[in-house]
């Protein structure tokens, strides 16, 4: 293959080249070194994105939206329905996947392409599997990247979808502006543990196939959940997260999710939006910058030598462990005031 110009995949990035877009994201889920030091490089050229200050670049006009819920809920015909509809107000569309378990099961939750079959023939739909990879602070690094990357390629909106069994949800959450629950009818009666949790991640629940037979059984569990959603302390962002149900087999069977998302935008506002997304990065900036430390550290050289020699020190019993904790600190307390 031939080798990758940072500034060639920036200019074919920024001027919409989808071809552009799959290789930068296939930069940003690699974990070798040479791939990161160039996904750095590429960032380097990308235009800055939207400051505390307010200007208005590029992703201050995007939203992201992520869909979460279990395998079956509906959560890929929704994204097909929901994103035919975004594109047809114009936005351009970007599908990613966060899905920790897919090298597990040997299965992306996008692998079932069918499901979005139109989406994924729309030239103005972008539609990304998830990465086959089962680290998830790995994948959630990429896909915030990813995100990146998108919205640089000119797409305003960005739907996240991640399967609700285990940790995703909550990366993904720290990643979008709204952040969706798909439930079933049927769902809502035993509103505790785990499931609670999930719940509190979301700023919207849909109670799914709310059509034919399952419809009244649809509406009281839209009851259960906005009771419960109504017992949680109120947010600092003025919202008040709310159930509602939808189909996505019935002519305008999204028509509330539509008026709830915008019900949602109105409230945060610009203000409330760029907040939000300034109070994920400084979450992340905690995280990142502690593992970052953490690893540099280890990449020391004088401070490795030190930390082998204590531990065969340990080993061979020629000092106890505070002996050798010791040791490594004072090495590192005199490489930080070197
Ligand atoms: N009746 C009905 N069936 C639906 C609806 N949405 C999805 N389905 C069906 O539910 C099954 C699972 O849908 P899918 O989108 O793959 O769910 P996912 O696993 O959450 O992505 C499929 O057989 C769909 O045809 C809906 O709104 N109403
Ligand atoms: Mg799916």
């Amino acid at each position: 293959m031939r080798k990758i110009d940072a500034h060639t995949l920036a200019e074919d990035l920024l001027s919409g080249k989808r071809a552009a877009l799959s290789r930068a994201i296939t930069l940003v889920e690699s974990q070798r070194s040479e791939d990161r030091e160039l996904a750095r490089e590429l960032f380097r050229l990308l235009p800055r994105p939207v400051t505390h200050t307010g200007s208005s670049s590029a992703s201050a006009k995007t939203l992201r939206i992520g869909i979460t819920g279990s395998p079956g809920a509906g959560k890929s015909t929704f994204i097909e329905q929901l994103g035919t509809k975004l594109t047809r107000e114009g936005h351009k569309l970007a599908v990613l996947a966060v899905d920790p378990s897919s090298s597990r099961t040997h299965g992306s939750i996008l692998g079932d392409k069918t499901r979005m079959e139109h989406l994924s023939r729309n030239p103005m739909a972008f539609i990304r599997p998830s990465p086959a990879r089962s680290e998830l602070g790995g994948v959630a690094r990429a896909t915030r990247e990813a995100i990146k990357l998108c919205e640089a390629a000119g797409y305003t909106r960005i739907i996240i979808e991640t399967v609700g069994v285990g940790q995703s949800e909550h990366a993904v959450q720290q990643l979008v502006d709204f952040m969706v629950l798909l439930v079933l009818p049927g769902s809502g009666d035993d509103l505790q543990g785990i499931k609670r949790g999930i719940v509190e991640l979301a700023d919207l629940v849909v109670v799914n196939k709310a059509d034919g037979d399952r419809e009244p059984l649809a509406r009281q569990t839209k009851s259960d959940y906005n009771i419960a959603l109504h017992l949680a302390p109120a947010r600092e962002d003025g919202w008040t997260p709310r159930a509602i149900t939808a189909s996505s087999v019935v002519e305008g069977g999204l028509t509330g999710f539509g008026e709830s998302l915008t019900a949602y935008t109105m409230a945060l506002g610009q203000e409330g939006l760029r907040m939000r997304r300034k109070r994920q990065d400084l979450e992340l900036f905690e995280r990142s910058s502690n593992n970052q430390s953490l690893r540099l550290l280890h990449e020391d050289e004088q401070l490795q030598k030190v930390h082998l020699a204590a531990q065969s020190a340990i080993e061979a019993g020629e000092i106890d462990l505070d002996k050798a904790l010791e040791q490594v600190r004072t090495a590192l307390q005199n490489r930080l005031s070197a």
